[in-house]
Formats: structure tokens, C-alpha cells, sequence
């Protein structure tokens, strides 16, 4: 009967609150510091063979250039139309037809590109072009102009991955059009990879951006060195072979927004269980395995992509050597002081 009392007053007070945009913390305080990652993300996979044709479909309703990107969006089931792939980070397949442009512009966001399919397009970027291969990895650091074309004979696609949720949620996003399809070309393709991405540094540069100057992590180099490490024999238990990419100026992650990764996992190899705060958005560049996630399986084969939800068990198996790209957001969770794991069954 007391509490019943109590009820009837709590409301009224509640609703003579409302007008004057107040809230009690204790009924949604549960809602907000859960013991453990609450997401709405959902674990996923994308199969490329079943997303491609909607893509060359599209690539026939409009073109790079009308659409400025033409690219469609991968959405996480669990954030169905606010074009996340976790609750931070943004994803999406952009297809470049031969002989189009996708005009120049710039803006607040990080992007880096993760080529799929295609060879020697090309992304701008500081005045330089890079010539794109399948397993490339290329940065568009925040607020840099960039444009990209394609001058071979096939269609090129890749992988997007954006800090545009981020972004979104500080109410950080700027953006400019340059008025022109591609920005001057000022320095010779490949400048930055030499200057750079030689365990050389020019030697008076000056540390102030806090994104990799490198703005292509070729495939063929990162392979070959997966190639050379795995020699030694030495598997991590929840992650086979897995390295970092790192801006060679700080040593910090290539971009300050995601962390990006590659690994090699041995055929037959299976990962113990993992988990980490940082959702995970995961691409199969070669061979072919499956991902145990929370109580879901999912099999995969190149170029597939998957998510890997915060905090949810994962446990990899390559039935084929295979190699994984992913990133994440674990830089800004670990400068924050946010970031966990946990390996094994903890
Ligand atoms: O290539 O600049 O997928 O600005 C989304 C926004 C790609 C890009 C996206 C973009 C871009």
C-alpha cells in the first residue's frame, strides 16, 4: 500500500518535472552503466558474391560522378537506417567504373579504402596518386582532398571504412567541395611510400599530424611479410599472426580514429575464445575459414566481411591459410582508457 502511495507520487512528480526537461537518473541509471557492453550491433557477414551484382547494378542506375560516391552502404541488422556497421564506425562497398571520376572533395571524416576487386585505379590524395591493387590498404586522412578515378579496364571496388558515426556523435563533420573532378597532381605516384615507408624519414619532419603520411599499406609488402614472420612458428592463441599498421612518424595506430590490422592464420589453426571492447569490422583477403561469434557461426571466403560486436566471444578457424583484414576503433578506446580484453574464457 506504501509503495503503491509512492508510485502515484513518484509519477505525479515526474510529469511535473517533464516541462522543465528533467528526468530522474534512477529509472533509467540501469539502462545507462550496465555491468558489461550493452550494443544494439549484431554480429553479421556480408558474402561479396551475393552483394556485387547490387552493386553493378547500381553502377548502372548513376554514375560516380552524379552520386559523388557511388556506394552502397553495408548496415548492421541491429542499426538498420543510420548507416552504421557498428555504433562508431561506418562501411560501405564503392564501385568505380572504368573511365569515371569521383570528383574532389574533402571533409572532418577519416576514410580509409580496403581494395576487393580491381586493379590500378587510383584514389588523390595531397596531390599525389596512388594505383590501387586487390588487399590494398589506403588511408584519406581527415580533412585531405581526394578524388578517385579509374583509367584501367575493369571496375574497381573496395571496402570503405569511416569514422562518420563518430563524427556524428561529437557534431564534428565539415565538408567542401573542391569545384573540380580531381585535385592537381603535384608529386610523382609512390613519393609518399618512399619518403615514408622506408624505415627512412625526411629528416626534418615534423610530427604534428596524427595520421600516417603513408597513404598506401600495399598488399604485397604486408603478405610478404606475414610470409617471412610465419617461419618462426610462433602463433598467438587468439589471434595467429595479427599486426598493427602504424604511422612510421609516432608509431601510434596509421590513423587516429581506427586501428587497422592484418592477420595470417595458419590452415587448420583455431583461435581461443577473444573478446575486446572495440567492435570489429573484419574482411577474409585470402583462403577461407569460419568465426564463432557469441553463439552464432559464420563461414567466410575472400572478400567477405564480417562484425564482430564489442565484447562478444569470438573464435576464428582457417580451413585454408588465411588472411584477415580488420579495423576498429580501439585507438580512441585506448586513449580514453576504455579499452578491454579479455582472452580465453575470462
Ligand atoms: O570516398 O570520399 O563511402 O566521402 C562515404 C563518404 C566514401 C569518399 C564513402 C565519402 C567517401
Amino acid at each position: 500500500m506504501a509503495d503503491q502511495h509512492d508510485n502515484t507520487e513518484r509519477e505525479a512528480f515526474y510529469e511535473r518535472i517533464d516541462p522543465h526537461n528533467l528526468t530522474p537518473l534512477w529509472s533509467v541509471m540501469s539502462g545507462l552503466i550496465t555491468p558489461e557492453p550493452k550494443s544494439r550491433c549484431e554480429a553479421h557477414l556480408w558474402r561479396y558474391d551475393e552483394v556485387r551484382p547490387a552493386l553493378m547494378e547500381a553502377g548502372e542506375l548513376i554514375t560516380a560522378k552524379e552520386a559523388e560516391r557511388r556506394v552502397l552502404i553495408l548496415e548492421n541488422p541491429g542499426l538498420r537506417g543510420q548507416s552504421k556497421i557498428t555504433t562508431s564506425l561506418y562501411a560501405g562497398l564503392q564501385l568505380v567504373k572504368p573511365g569515371e571520376v569521383a570528383p574532389a572533395h574533402r571533409h572532418t571524416q577519416t576514410a580509409l579504402r580496403f581494395v576487393l576487386e580491381g586493379s590500378g585505379a587510383h584514389t588523390a590524395v595531397n596531390g599525389e596518386r596512388t594505383y590501387m591493387e586487390p588487399g590494398d590498404f589506403v588511408i584519406t586522412p581527415n580533412w585531405a582532398w581526394h578524388d578517385h578515378g579509374n583509367d584501367s579496364d575493369a571496375p574497381m571496388v573496395w571496402l570503405d571504412g569511416l569514422d562518420i558515426p563518430l563524427v556524428q556523435f561529437l557534431d564534428a563533420s565539415f565538408a567542401q567541395g573542391l569545384g573540380a573532378d580531381e585535385q592537381p597532381v603535384t608529386r610523382p605516384a609512390g613519393d609518399a611510400l618512399a619518403r615514408f615507408g622506408q624505415g627512412l624519414l625526411p629528416v626534418d619532419h615534423d610530427a604534428a599530424s596524427p595520421t600516417s603520411p603513408i597513404f598506401n599499406y600495399p598488399y604485397e609488402r604486408s603478405r610478404a611479410a606475414l610470409e617471412t614472420m610465419r617461419q618462426r612458428d610462433e602463433w598467438d592463441a587468439c589471434h595467429g599472426l595479427k599486426m598493427r599498421y602504424v604511422n612510421p612518424v609516432t608509431g601510434d595506430y596509421a590513423m587516429p580514429t581506427m586501428g587497422t590490422f592484418v592477420q595470417l592464420l595458419p590452415k587448420g589453426f583455431a583461435t581461443q575464445s577473444y573478446r575486446s571492447t572495440d567492435a570489429t569490422v573484419m574482411v577474409c583477403v585470402e583462403g577461407n575459414g569460419s568465426s564463432q561469434i557469441g553463439d552464432e557461426t559464420f563461414t567466410w571466403g575472400p572478400r567477405d566481411i564480417f562484425v564482430v560486436p564489442s565484447w562478444h566471444p569470438v573464435r576464428h578457424e582457417a580451413a585454408g591459410d588465411a588472411v584477415l583484414f580488420s579495423y576498429s576503433d580501439r585507438p580512441v578506446h585506448e586513449k580514453l582508457g576504455l579499452w578491454r580484453e579479455a582472452r580465453g574464457n575470462a
